[in-house]
C-alpha cells in the first residue's frame, strides 16, 4: 500500500487589505495542524496569498503587480517553506507569479518533503472577461491580469506516486484530467476562488454551484482513476462571497473528506495510491480501450 495522508488546508476569506505575512501565519497553523493529524501532503488554494483580486477593476501597472509575486519563496513566504520542510510535509499552494520577463501567471507550485519545488502549473482554463463589464453584478477580470498557462498540465513524481495539478475553472474540463490520465496521474490537487452566486444569472444559487464543483471532480477522478483534491478559499470577502465544498475524492469518485465550514479548515484523508491500480487496469486502461480515430475534433476545434 502506498498511503499518502492528505490534508486539504480549505482557507476562509482574505480581506483587501490582509498582508502575506497575516495569511502565512493562517497557512502555518494549518500546516501545524496538519502535522498533529500525521499529514504527508498539504493542499492549499488558489491564490492563497491574497483576496481574490480580479474581481477588482484595475489599470494602473504598479497597483497589479501588487498582487503578484517576483520570486518564490520570497521573504513573506519563507516560514511556509521552513515549517513545511521542518514537518516532512509536501505542499502545493497557488499564488499571482509574475516572470523576470513580466509575464502574469495564475500559478500553483508543488514541494518535495524536503521543501524544494518539484512542479510548478499554470493555469490554462482563465474565466471571466478582460474589460469591464457593466452588465455584471461583479468583475471577473482573470483574462485581463493573466496569460494562459504555458506549461501544459505535467505530472510529478512525488512521495512515490504521480502527482499533477489544476486550478479552478480547470477542473470543469474534462481533458484537464485526461491530459493528466494519460500519464498515469493518481493524484491531482487543484485549489479554487469560486464565487458563490453567478455574477451572470443571479437564479443560480449556492446548492447548484457546489453541486456542478462536485460533479466535475468525481467524474474526473472516476473516469481517470485518480485521487482528487479540491480545496476552496471561502468566505466573505470585502462583501463578495466565495463558497467552500472542499473535498477529497477517491478513485472510483466518492466524497471521503468534505469541509463542514466556510473558513479556516483541514480536511483529511489517508490515501491509497494503489487504489487506482483497479481502474487504471481494467475499465479505464487506455492504451486498450480509447478510439482516438473518433476524437479528433477535441483538438481540432
Ligand atoms: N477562480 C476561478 O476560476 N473561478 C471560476 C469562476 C467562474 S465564473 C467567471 C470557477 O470556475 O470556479
Amino acid at each position: 500500500m502506498r498511503e499518502i495522508v492528505i490534508g486539504g488546508a480549505q482557507m476562509g476569506p482574505i480581506q483587501k487589505a490582509e498582508s502575506r505575512t497575516e495569511v502565512v501565519a493562517r497557512m502555518l497553523a494549518l500546516l501545524d495542524q496538519a502535522a498533529g493529524a500525521g499529514c504527508d501532503l498539504v493542499v492549499y488554494p488558489e491564490l492563497a496569498l491574497t483576496t481574490f483580486f480580479p474581481r477588482y477593476w484595475m489599470d494602473d501597472a504598479s497597483e497589479i503587480d501588487a498582487w503578484f509575486e517576483a520570486e518564490m519563496p520570497n521573504d513573506a513566504t519563507r516560514p511556509l517553506f521552513d515549517r513545511a520542510r521542518a514537518h516532512g510535509i509536501a505542499i502545493t499552494f497557488g499564488y499571482a507569479e509574475k516572470t523576470p520577463e513580466g509575464r502574469h501567471f495564475n500559478t500553483s507550485i508543488l514541494t518535495d518533503r524536503a521543501g524544494a519545488v518539484v512542479g510548478k502549473y499554470r493555469k490554462v482554463h482563465l474565466p471571466g472577461h478582460s474589460e469591464y463589464d457593466p452588465d455584471r453584478a461583479f468583475q471577473h477580470l482573470e483574462k485581463r491580469y493573466f496569460e494562459p498557462g504555458d506549461l501544459g498540465f505535467p505530472v510529478w513524481r512525488n512521495l512515490d506516486a504521480w502527482m499533477g495539478m489544476c486550478i479552478c475553472n480547470d477542473r470543469r474540463w474534462p481533458e484537464v484530467y485526461r491530459e493528466m490520465g494519460l500519464q498515469g496521474v493518481e493524484l491531482v490537487m487543484l485549489g479554487y476562488n469560486t464565487p458563490s452566486v453567478n455574477s451572470q444569472n443571479g437564479a443560480e444559487g449556492l446548492k447548484e454551484r457546489l453541486y456542478h464543483s462536485e460533479l466535475s471532480m468525481t467524474a474526473g477522478a472516476y473516469q481517470n482513476a485518480t485521487w482528487v483534491v479540491g480545496v476552496a478559499k471561502a468566505g466573505d470577502e470585502d462583501g463578495h462571497p466565495l463558497m467552500a465544498g472542499s473535498i477529497i475524492v477517491d478513485p472510483n469518485g466518492y466524497v471521503v473528506a468534505r469541509a463542514q465550514t466556510e473558513g479556516d479548515e483541514l480536511i483529511v484523508h489517508a490515501c491509497d495510491m494503489d487504489a487506482c491500480t483497479f481502474g487504471k487496469t481494467t475499465i479505464f486502461d487506455f492504451a486498450r480501450h480509447r478510439r482516438i480515430e473518433h476524437y479528433g475534433r477535441i483538438t481540432s476545434q
